[in-house]
């Protein structure tokens, strides 16, 4: 019988992490699409869970332990999620800014900007913006890819913006924004220079920045 997403999608609800897994590795190995299961398994299944939170259906542990099966699920995933297309070369540091612990999406611009060939150094999350920018300086990095998922902590990208400044080396790197609470005004009006709704056109954008360098 054929994967069921909507098993799967239940069972990261759950925070099955074993089921999950087992069910990415079967839907793969019966060459259903990865973007497939990652949107209509895995993604459909942490958006029920996140309306659920929001009207104290479900509470921090519920949601912590379905976020940890769906970080699991998308390890299994990232070697198919890489596109055959352009394979770029360039690197980003990416990291989820200060006061924020969501890492899901952040994880998944990372693993999309790989599978195009670009090199990703993760700094995980509650990331200051100082280290961004040290990090970037260090490790010669074209992009610095910042993630936040609270309207709370968006705000931290725009000291990213003014410590890349300060720096002395803005005009070499870029700045990328994203996660849900942001949007492209928002980028603008910090001095971001690129936003992205999610973690395909990121990986695109990416490539396009590093090609043009
Ligand atoms: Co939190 N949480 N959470 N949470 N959580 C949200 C974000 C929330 C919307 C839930 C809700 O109320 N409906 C809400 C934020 C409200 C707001 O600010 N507007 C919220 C809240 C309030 C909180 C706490 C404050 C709750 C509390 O403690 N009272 C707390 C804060 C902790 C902290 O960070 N300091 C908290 C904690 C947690 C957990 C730890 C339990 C867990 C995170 C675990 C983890 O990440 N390892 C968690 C989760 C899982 C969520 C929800 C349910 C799911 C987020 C997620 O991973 N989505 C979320 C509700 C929701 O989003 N519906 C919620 C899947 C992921 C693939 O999507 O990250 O949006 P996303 O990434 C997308 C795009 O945004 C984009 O690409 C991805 C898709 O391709 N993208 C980028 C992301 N980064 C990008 C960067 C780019 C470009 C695109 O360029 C650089």
């Amino acid at each position: 019988m054929a994967m069921d997403l909507l098993a799967l999608s239940e069972f990261l609800q759950k925070g099955r992490a074993k089921e999950v897994t087992e069910l990415v590795q079967q839907g793969l190995d019966e060459n259903m699409s990865a973007k497939v299961i990652l949107q209509d398994g895995l993604m459909h299944g942490m958006n029920i869970i996140g309306e659920k939170f929001k009207n104290n259906e479900v509470f921090v542990p519920e949601v912590l332990i379905a976020a940890r099966a769906m970080n699991m699920g998308t390890v299994i995933l990232k070697p198919f999620l890489a596109d055959a297309g352009v394979q770029a070369t360039g690197k980003v540091v990416i990291g989820t800014v200060k006061g924020d612990l969501h890492d899901i999406g952040k994880n998944l611009v990372g693993m999309m900007m790989e599978g195009k060939g670009l090199e990703v150094i993760d700094l995980g999350t509650d990331v200051p913006p100082q280290k961004y920018v040290d990090e970037a300086i260090a490790q010669g990095a074209d992009i610095i890819a910042c993630s936040a998922l609270l309207t709370t902590t968006m705000t931290q990208m725009k000291a990213v913006v003014e410590a890349l400044d300060a720096s002395g080396a803005r005009d070499k790197i870029k700045i990328m924004v994203g996660g849900a609470p942001v949007t492209d005004s928002y980028c603008e009006s910090i001095g971001a220079d690129f936003y992205t709704a999610d973690a395909a056109s990121a990986a695109n954008k990416a490539v396009e920045i590093c090609s043009v360098k």
